[in-house]
């Protein structure tokens, strides 16, 4: 038992691949491209599933590179039209609510975005399956697993892309309303490129005081990242769900 639970396919401490991982793929994937955006340049779903598979079926899941996702991100670059980027960190609901009102794009309004959002996925070496059991935990097996590389490197990209102003919908409910270690805090903000302008929207639940502000430590924190690439900056606060939802 003790043999069979440390080589076999339950032995990472992170839940499995999603079922029916290939078939959401391309689904999603024809309705992105026929139904959502129709009008984006038309993009072969079956090609863009069989780069992901290849990205990382029969490989060590405790080995991604960035590398690994090159052929699937050339096929479906997470590029969004200028001053329309919305990122968030601890806010994905409200973003997406925000972003969806406003007609601006959060990473998931991308292809790719799309395909995997909410997903999970890992091989194993020898194998042309998914793992379904265990998937590698980012803090108990490797950082350096399929899941996490993919949102890096596409976030990476969605970041370096930006232009004009964009937007980050933070969450002012928490103590650090900026988190360094977080995807947006390490990949998107020091990847914004120089001139881009960054407004930063700190918003707390209603019913509740802020638990962080614009003169906060930890938006002095992400100013002075900021400052060091050239990328301006604009911070409001004070803004409950619902006042941010309205007249933001
Ligand atoms: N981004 C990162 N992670 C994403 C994601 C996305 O768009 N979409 C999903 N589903 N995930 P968090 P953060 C998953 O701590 O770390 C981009 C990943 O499994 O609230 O600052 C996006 O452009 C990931 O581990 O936020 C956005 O701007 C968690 O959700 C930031 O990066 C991230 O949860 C958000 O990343």
């Amino acid at each position: 038992i003790y043999k069979w639970h440390y080589s076999g396919l339950n032995r990472w401490h992170g839940a499995g691949s999603t079922a029916d991982f290939q078939k959401i793929i391309q689904e999603r994937c024809d309705t992105y491209t026929q139904t959502i955006r129709p009008g984006s340049r038309s993009r072969n779903c079956q090609a863009i599933r069989q780069a992901f598979m290849s990205a990382f079926i029969s490989k060590d899941p405790c080995k991604a590179t960035k590398e690994d996702y090159n052929s699937l991100i050339n096929l479906a670059p997470p590029t969004v039209p200028c001053g329309q980027q919305v990122f968030w960190s601890k806010t994905k609901e409200l973003a997406h609510e925000y972003a969806k009102r406003r007609r601006l794009m959060t990473l998931e309004d991308t292809l790719l975005g799309y395909l995997a959002d909410g997903l999970r996925w890992c091989g194993e070496p020898g194998s042309s399956d998914l793992n379904i059991w265990s998937c590698p935990d980012w803090r108990k097996d490797c950082r350096t697993n399929y899941l996490s590389v993919f949102w890096e490197v596409l976030s990476e990209r969605f970041a370096e892309s930006a232009c004009n102003t964009v937007r980050v919908v933070l969450n002012g409910s928490l103590e650090n309303a900026f988190d360094s270690m977080s995807t947006f805090g390490r990949v998107e903000a020091p990847n914004l490129r120089p001139q881009v302008e960054l407004e930063a929207w700190l918003v707390h639940d209603t019913g509740k005081p802020p638990s962080d502000s614009c003169s906060g430590s930890s938006i002095r924190k992400l100013k002075s990242i900021l400052d060091g690439r050239n990328v301006k900056f604009r911070c409001m606060d004070n803004l409950s769900r619902d006042q941010f939802l309205q007249r933001s």
